[in-house]
């Protein structure tokens, strides 16, 4: 298969063959993904020409530097250079007085204080202070950190005035930072992101992976603080927008988040510090999101930590009788299970000690079965 790829085609790995432990399978057949606790036998190998996949196929981590060796000089290049990126440490993130580690999956709480979110939208009203206890209560029951968002991005919701954002997110951010709690703020504009940076947030989440404001990537930069990138479709108004769909919607998306990790790096910030999301539900349909749950893993070639967030996403309703937003802890569970068992660092959760429940009986499983002999 391997020798029939054209120098010019596009190439991706995905983890595949996962094993509990590499404990008793022969030396160099099993590779770890990161520092976590996910152990693999194989890579699946997919190459593509233009819009048209032209190959896919398992190649086994035993000899699997022979193996590529088949192809283009340029390709096997980048194929060595995934399967190091699937493996690589990712660094932890320092964040003042808290460290995150990536040893095991981490959640993000999601606090909106926004008055229309798809699904906790106006739950704290105006009042900041019942928003940050809000926080504390998901920082309390094992959120690493805690992402702050003061205007939702659902499918044509209303855009708001930067002042009025900031009003909203910063009295919060100030209560939950200078308690000790990680802040993250969920913003598109360069104006909150300072201003959220100076009332103590310390990450940058933003969906349109720093495309929708022309300042914020200088912003990042110079705050050299860690930034989460998203896939949407639509650097513009609606980030739903998504006028010339996707060839191949995990590879697409794979390609814009490669494309923003390097633009990041070339402005002057650390891969150390920068995190990407498919973002799930943005501009996708059923089908583009069940995809990039199953191929979730082939984000991990990107070398950096993945944010997984499903939480009451559409596609639960989808696959639950139009289940409302109220009535999807069981699909979201699912989800960041599942987010877990392929690898996902952390993942961005509404139902905060649920979903550190199920990811504690994920990490135990995966321990005990790492140890079992
Ligand atoms: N989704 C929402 C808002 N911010 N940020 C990231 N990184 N990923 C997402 O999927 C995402 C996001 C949508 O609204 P919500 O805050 O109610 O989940």
């Amino acid at each position: 298969m391997l020798h029939t790829i054209p120098p010019h085609a596009r190439l991706y790995l995905k983890p595949a063959w996962f094993v509990p432990t590499p404990i008793g399978l022969a030396d160099g057949s099993a590779a770890r993904m990161g520092n976590g606790l996910i152990w693999f036998q194989g890579y699946e190998l997919s190459a593509f020409d233009g819009a048209r996949r032209i190959a896919r196929g398992v190649v086994p981590v035993a000899g699997f530097d022979e193996a590529i060796a088949a192809l283009p000089a340029a390709l096997a290049e980048r194929a060595q250079r995934l399967a190091a990126n699937v493996s690589a440490i990712r660094a932890p993130l320092a964040l003042g007085e808290r460290t995150i580690r990536f040893d095991g999956p981490q959640v993000m709480a999601i606090l909106n204080v926004t008055p229309d979110s798809f699904s906790d939208g106006g739950k704290h009203g105006d009042d900041p202070q019942a928003a940050a206890d809000a926080g504390f209560a998901m920082a309390a029951a094992g959120a690493a950190l805690v992402d702050v968002g003061g205007e939702s991005t659902r499918p044509r919701a209303a855009r708001i005035w930067e002042g009025d954002e900031i009003a909203r997110v910063v009295p919060v951010i100030e209560r939950l930072a200078a308690a000790g709690v990680a802040v993250s703020i969920d913003t598109r504009k360069a104006a909150v992101m300072e201003a959220a940076l100076a009332a103590g947030a310390k990450v940058i989440n933003d969906v349109s992976a720093l495309l929708h404001d022309p300042r914020a990537m200088e912003v990042a930069a110079r705050a050299d603080c860690p930034v989460i990138l998203m896939h949407a479709p639509s650097a513009g108004d609606d980030p739903h927008d998504n006028v010339a769909g996707y060839a191949d919607v995990v590879t697409d998306v794979f390609d814009m988040l490669e494309w923003r990790v390097d633009a990041c790096v070339a402005a002057g910030i650390a891969r150390e510090r920068i995190m990407v999301d498919p973002g799930l539900g943005f501009g996708k349909s059923l089908a583009d999101n069940l995809a990039l749950v199953n191929d979730l893993a082939i984000f991990q070639g990107l070398g950096v930590p993945v944010l997984f967030a499903g939480s009451r996403k559409r596609l639960i309703g989808a696959l639950s009788n139009e289940a409302p937003t109220s009535h999807r802890l069981g699909g979201s569970i699912a989800l960041a299970f599942r987010a877990a068992q392929l690898g996902a660092q952390m993942v961005r959760v509404h139902d905060v000690p649920e979903s550190v429940q199920a990811l504690r009986l994920w990490r135990g499983l995966a321990d005990a079965g790492l140890s079992a002999v």
